[in-house]
């Protein structure tokens, strides 16, 4: 069985993550306009840096969750029918053990570079602008994706959607497009759709099924769930 997850900030909240959205939200203190955009970091690139720096340092101090193993777990046994696309910046997916991981809206690990295009392996500060390894050029932003901006590699997600017989929804609010579009792109090619959250959606209705709990409970049981049927 060909299966898409596609994963948001709620399957980091409990490796300590914060979600954007929830009442203790990344944006509370923030507005969204003032970091996530190409126009706020070209009024206020320090400001918008030090954001990012901070959240690429928090990331030495947490750990993957027993919903990212879980979903390696999965890989393992199925290898290549699963497609892992995740709208987390953070790197606890590979961290839990998932080898393919597709970053639609990019990775703190990494920076890119806005003169020359190039993306580069980066875990120290961006603040003081380093020279690009290529261009040489100090024009290093965060290889995120922000509103306005295109998500990573949406004809290899769009393909493997439509070649989907399971799509599962695990841990976002469903209020960012297009992602927050891939439940309807699946079920218009015959998936069956499954959501684990730990309320409802803004998209739950579009779903066949939708679970409420803890990723790190929902996970392990929706995995072991697939695997026992691929025994039986
Ligand atoms: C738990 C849990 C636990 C908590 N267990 N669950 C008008 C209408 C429609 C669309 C648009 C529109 N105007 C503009 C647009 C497009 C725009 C958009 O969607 N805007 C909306 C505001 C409406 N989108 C874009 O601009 C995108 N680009 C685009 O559309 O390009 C055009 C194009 C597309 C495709 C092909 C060709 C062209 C780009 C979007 C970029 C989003 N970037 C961000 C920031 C990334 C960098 C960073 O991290 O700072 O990505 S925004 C932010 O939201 C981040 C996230 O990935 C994304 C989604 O958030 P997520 O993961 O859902 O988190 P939360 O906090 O919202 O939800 C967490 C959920 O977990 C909650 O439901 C909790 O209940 C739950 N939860 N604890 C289980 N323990
Ligand atoms: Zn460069």
């Amino acid at each position: 069985m060909r299966i898409v997850v596609l994963t948001g900030a709620g399957i980091s909240a409990e490796s300590g993550v914060p979600t954007f959205r929830d009442a203790d939200g990344l944006w509370e203190g923030h507005h969204i306009e003032d970091v996530a955009t190409p126009e706020a970091y070209l009024r206020q690139p320090t400001a918008v840096q030090r954001f990012y720096d901070a959240r690429r340092a928090a990331l030495a101090g947490v750990e993957p969750n027993p919903a990212h193993t879980a979903l390696a777990r999965l890989e393992d046994a199925i290898g290549d029918d699963l497609f892992l696309v995740t709208q987390n910046i953070d790197d606890l997916h590979e961290r839990g053990g998932s080898r393919r991981v597709h970053h639609m809206h990019g990775e703190l690990l990494k920076a890119l570079c806005s003169n020359c295009g190039c993306r580069t392996e980066w875990t120290g500060d961006l603040v003081d602008f380093p020279p690009c390894p290529r261009c040489g050029l100090p024009e290093l932003r965060p290889d995120v994706v922000w509103f306005g901006e295109v998500p990573y590699g949406m004809d290899v997600i769009l393909a493997e959607l439509e070649q989907a017989e399971l799509f599962v929804s695990i841990g976002t609010s469903g209020a960012v497009y297009p992602a927050a579009g891939f439940v309807q792109v699946a079920r218009r090619n015959g998936a069956a759709t499954l959501e684990l959250n730990l309320e409802p959606s803004e998209g739950s209705i579009f779903f066949r099924q939708a679970r409420q709990g803890r990723a790190g409970d929902l996970v392990p049981a929706w995995v072991d769930e697939v695997l026992a049927g691929l025994i039986a």
